[in-house]
């Protein structure tokens, strides 16, 4: 019998090409996307629409579709989330704990639930940073994420549930739009290459930043919710690192393929959020526990980034 997999806020910059890669190994018929918008963004996927913080919505929907695995994706953002806390604060924990109730009645094999480098906070060692250390996020986001972390490790202790969580970096990616992080920029980038010339940037130039190419984010995903639940040693969040970069440094690397591109830098709201925040991750844990390894290094990322940008998505033809 197929699994079935349920995708909350398949819509999203993971949730997007996550559903599509879902629905190749388990076949679309047995994919269930869901988000708060209307339609969803793989037409041959099964979608429905499902505000997380429906509570009943949540539960009717896991209790009728009884998936063996739930992908909980559904969040406010670093950015999105300071504009409205409290929301930020509902969304992110009241809708986790929707999920991991709703799973326990269903008896749903597997969760997974995102955690981020934005669970970390100023006081934590800003280089290589540890998988245990000093936690003190000062953005809703970051305190939701480490709160969440908690409890997904309750869950997991004291009722049983494998719930797999990874503390993804900056995630870059040329086939979904970011959904209102601090980490955007380095998206938006690759658009302004192609069409302007020149990217202005919401971060100092010297910013460096912890970030993860999306098919290695999704490949990590996959590899820790398909590893045996004996080598799952963390059940909080685990550490995952791709590369670290400052923006000059990106700008460097895409002006090495669009010569005389370059970038302004008018730091706002976010360059606090970036500043409390590590530059590099360690995540030796994720590698000796499941075996995780990166593929994409920076200017790999922009060859591949700025070949699809062009080449699927026709980005900058009129330019
Ligand atoms: C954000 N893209 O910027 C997310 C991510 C590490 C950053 O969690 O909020």
């Amino acid at each position: 019998m197929a699994e079935k997999i349920l995708i909350i806020g398949a819509c999203g910059q993971i949730g997007t090409e996550l559903t599509e890669a879902l629905a190749g190994i388990y076949g679309a018929a047995n994919v269930l996307a869901t988000d708060v918008r209307d339609s969803g963004t793989a037409p041959e996927v099964p979608y429905q629409k499902l505000d997380v913080l429906d509570e009943k919505g949540v539960f009717e929907t896991i209790k009728r579709f009884k998936p063996d695995q739930i992908y909980h994706l559904a969040a406010l953002l670093s950015a999105t989330a300071e504009k409205n806390p409290k929301l930020g604060w509902q969304l992110n924990m009241d809708g986790l704990f929707y999920v991991l109730d709703a799973a326990l009645e269903a008896g749903t094999r597997k969760v997974y639930w995102p955690s981020s480098i934005a669970a970390f906070g100023p006081n934590t060692p800003r280089h290589a940073t540890p998988q245990y250390c000093v936690m003190d996020p000062n953005t809703v986001y970051g305190i939701s994420k480490l709160a969440g972390e908690r409890y997904a490790e309750y869950y997991f202790k004291r009722y049983g549930l494998d719930v797999r969580s990874l503390r993804y970096p900056g995630l870059i990616g040329w086939k979904s739009a970011p959904g209102g992080g601090t980490t955007d920029y380095a998206v938006a980038i690759y658009y302004d290459a192609l069409q302007t010339g020149v990217h202005n940037c919401f971060l100092r130039e010297d910013t460096e930043l912890p970030m993860l190419y999306m098919p290695d984010a999704i490949r990590a995903t996959l590899e820790i919710m398909h590893a045996p639940a004996e080598q799952i040693r963390i059940r909080s969040s685990y550490n995952l690192a791709g590369m670290s970069f400052d923006p000059a440094t990106i700008t460097a690397s895409i002006a090495k393929h669009i010569p005389g591109f370059n970038s302004t830098y008018n730091p706002d709201f976010r360059q606090a959020i970036a500043d409390s925040w590590p530059a590099s991750i360690d995540d030796s844990h994720a590698r000796n526990d499941w075996g995780w390894k990166p593929n994409f290094h920076l200017d790999a990322m922009t060859a591949d980034m700025l070949l699809n940008l062009r080449s699927v998505k026709g980005v900058g033809a009129g330019a």
